[in-house]
């Protein structure tokens, strides 16, 4: 195997180069049926007169039309809305002291990875903003087998045994009796599950967080939640959690926004995820991990195996181990993102499992899954899910089988073929699981020390910015708003009294409840700064302004602009009226990119209004609205010349924060640099609107 098996394609080739090559590719090509057979035409049936019955014997629209009907596969029960991208994985240097896997040894070693994001509870073709936790799976293709690391953007769970899984999703899903509301837990169903099962109070709080919306996929965390093993040469293991840190920061949206780019782009998170790559950029997340001794097993306040804690990265560091780069968008979607299977069970020698009872139930669930949606045994030969290492083993036969086996033998042990393929020594790279003592009786129960539900979901609370709170409250009063039955809203007020007093008497508040009577002390001073999105990476990479502009612009003063965000990393739209060219003062053209019909203020991170007096005339009437949602959205907005007026009659304002404004031309280099800065913050939470 080579040290640098990367998959090939990395976006060696522009758009028109990989056009080209698909019309290369296809050349001369005839039409054939599956069987090969040529076909002679493809437009009309076969049919006994051109007036007459179409005929049973047209074997070629026979086959086309049964693959249409098959063309579907069930979607996932759970997380059917996601998208895949391509990339590879970097260690920083060796871990050997503290994991045998190969693909964390070396660092000049690119481990090709597939990635899937997706929502959880809606359909394949709901929305990709709305409220949800995001799934984060990665398959690292390792030298030694498929690694799956198949996480959330949210560190914990709602449950802590999978046996509940089914009761958690049936909750969460439409309701069955009229199959409403698509991807939204705002209904009844959840909120009941909820009130009735208080374990899932961490996670409800991160979900209603922003957390739960984010911006895209290339600005959140992800986490691997479940507590995993390290296991090194020498046979030491350590309990280990796994982070992705994004490299552009952890950032979100705002509730209003999401809920409208649901209706204006369904594909938001997908589009962002495709563009970025399709344009040559990149996607970062460094790997970090959390480590504990095992001798440190019982040191914390809380049970390490239970998936609704976190550690504290104040309390258990996140170290830094690597990076994985996402940089080549799929060929197809169909094969590539609905039919990769990802599994928590597969691991490479050197990262174990923990006693993690979620855990342990999703060992048995993932494989059962594909079972059904990919139809049987051998989806591990399907392109996407086939390990770049060699495999062999005796499981031949089952439906969809690819690899044709040769020889009689399939079983172990024989001597007809020498006991091969042979099992190999743990020298030789075989996966021996770490040898836990365990012991105990067979019980249906929990452990005590897994029933703290609420410090953690105080944690976070306490850990919020006064903006994050309450957003935080906006979001509990907007979803539990939408519950009919008064005695669950009732009961989520009273749950949520027990992670704080404050909070809850803001929800009663929202919902025309009884405000809770028990009058907790909250206990502000326990916080962890690292759940703050307040306290995240800011930077103006990769960010998107629309830039609002008609015939008559000022020249110089767009270009100056222009200029500076291309340099920033910056992409600007040109967004106008109609599409085409529109032409400056000066006769400089630029290309409309779309019209203030076919996009929309919300699909955009920041706007620029431009100089211009004919310019903004015209605009005016598109663009007013189109300022002010950006400016309710709390979005850096930069105005020049005669730009200035026209933002001050949409916002009402140019002097809130985030509003930059520059009056003439003189002014342009510390305009660029303001606006930048701007953009970089992301969002002026302190702005009165
Ligand atoms: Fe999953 N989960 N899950 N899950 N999960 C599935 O597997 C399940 C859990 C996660 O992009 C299913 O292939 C059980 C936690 C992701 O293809 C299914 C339990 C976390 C994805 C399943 C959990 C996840 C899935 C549906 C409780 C974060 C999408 C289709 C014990 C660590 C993977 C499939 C992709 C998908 C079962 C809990 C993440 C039904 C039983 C906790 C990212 O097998």
């Amino acid at each position: 195997m080579s040290k640098d098996h990367e998959r090939k394609g990395v976006n060696e080739h522009s758009k028109d180069e990989q056009l080209e090559q698909y019309r290369m590719d296809n050349r001369g090509k005839k039409m054939t049926t599956n069987q090969g057979l040529r076909v002679s035409e493809d437009e009309h049936s076969l049919k006994a007169g051109v007036r007459g019955p179409t005929l049973m014997e047209d074997f070629h629209f026979r086959e086309k039309m049964t693959h249409f009907d098959h063309e579907r596969i069930p979607e996932r029960i759970v997380h059917a809305r996601g998208y895949g991208v391509h990339g590879y994985f970097q260690v920083y240097e060796p871990m050997t002291e503290f994991t045998r896997a190969k693909f964390l040894q070396d660092p000049s070693v690119k481990t090709p990875v597939f990635v899937r994001f997706s929502t959880v509870a809606g359909s394949k073709g709901s929305g990709d903003t709305v409220r949800d936790a995001r799934g984060f799976a990665t398959k690292f293709y390792t030298e030694e087998g498929n690694y799956d690391l198949v996480g959330n953007n949210i560190p914990v769970f709602f449950i802590q045994d999978a046996i509940k899984f089914p009761d958690l999703v049936h909750a969460f899903k439409p309701e069955p009796h009229n199959e409403m509301p698509q991807a939204a837990t705002a209904h009844d169903t959840f909120w009941d599950f909820v009130a009735n099962n208080p374990e899932s109070a961490h996670m409800v709080m991160w979900t209603m967080s922003d957390r739960g919306i984010p911006r895209s996929y290339r600005m959140m965390e992800g986490f691997g939640v479940h507590t995993f093993r390290f296991v090194n040469e020498q046979g030491k293991a350590r309990f280990v959690k796994f982070h992705w840190k994004p490299v552009l920061g952890v950032h979100s949206l705002v509730w209003d926004e999401a809920q409208k780019i649901a209706g204006k782009d369904t594909d938001f998170h997908r589009r962002d995820l495709w563009e970025t790559i399709e344009n040559g950029g990149i996607v970062e997340y460094e790997l970090g991990v959390q480590m504990i001794d095992e001798e440190d097993e019982f040191k914390f306040d809380f049970d390490i195996l239970d998936p609704t804690k976190l550690w504290p990265e104040e309390i258990v560091p996140v170290k830094l181990i690597g990076k994985m780069t996402l940089n080549r968008n799929q060929d197809n979607v169909f094969a590539e993102t609905e039919q990769v299977a990802f599994h928590p069970g597969n691991v490479v020698p050197g990262i174990d499992f923990s006693n993690d009872p979620l855990l342990q139930g999703r060992l048995f669930s993932y494989t059962d899954t594909q079972l059904i949606r990919l139809g049987g045994p051998n989806f591990h030969e399907i392109p996407i899910n086939r390990p770049v290492c060699p495999f062999h083993n005796n499981q031949y036969d089952g439906y969809h089988r690819m690899t044709i086996n040769k020889g009689p033998v399939a079983y172990h042990k024989n001597s007809l073929q020498n006991n091969d393929p042979s099992p190999a020594t743990e020298e030789e790279g075989g996966y021996v699981h770490y040898q836990e003592k365990v012991e105990g009786r067979k019980v249906r129960q929990r452990s005590e020390s897994f029933e703290d539900y609420f410090s953690q979901a105080k944690l976070f609370w306490n850990s919020m910015s006064p903006v994050e709170k309450q957003h935080i409250i906006s979001a509990f009063c907007f979803e539990v708003g939408k519950v009919k039955s008064k005695d669950v809203q009732q009961q989520v007020v009273d749950l949520f009294a027990n992670v704080d007093a404050t909070l809850a008497e803001h929800i009663a508040e929202g919902l025309g409840a009884t405000p809770p009577d028990k009058n907790k002390e909250s206990n502000e001073s326990f916080h962890s700064p690292a759940l703050s999105q307040a306290n995240t990476v800011k930077t103006p990479v990769s960010r998107q302004v629309a830039v609002l502009v008609e015939n008559g612009f000022h020249g110089d003063e767009v270009q100056q602009v222009l200029d500076a965000l291309k340099q920033a990393g910056i992409r600007a739209d040109i967004i106008s009226q109609t599409l085409g060219t529109v032409t400056s003062e000066d006769g400089r053209e630029l290309e409309v990119t779309a019209t203030f019909l076919t996009t929309d203020s919300v699909l955009y991170d920041a706007v620029y209004v431009a100089g211009g007096k004919q310019s903004t005339a015209q605009t005016q009437k598109a663009a007013k609205g189109f300022i002010n949602e950006a400016y309710s959205h709390y979005k850096a907005i930069g105005a020049a010349n005669e730009g200035v007026e026209l933002l001050a009659l949409a916002a009402g304002s140019t002097e809130e924060p985030g509003l930059v404004t520059a009056k003439d031309e003189k002014d342009l280099a510390r305009f660029n640099q303001a606006f930048i800065e701007a953009i970089a913050e992301h969002r002026h939470w302190n702005r009165q609107v």
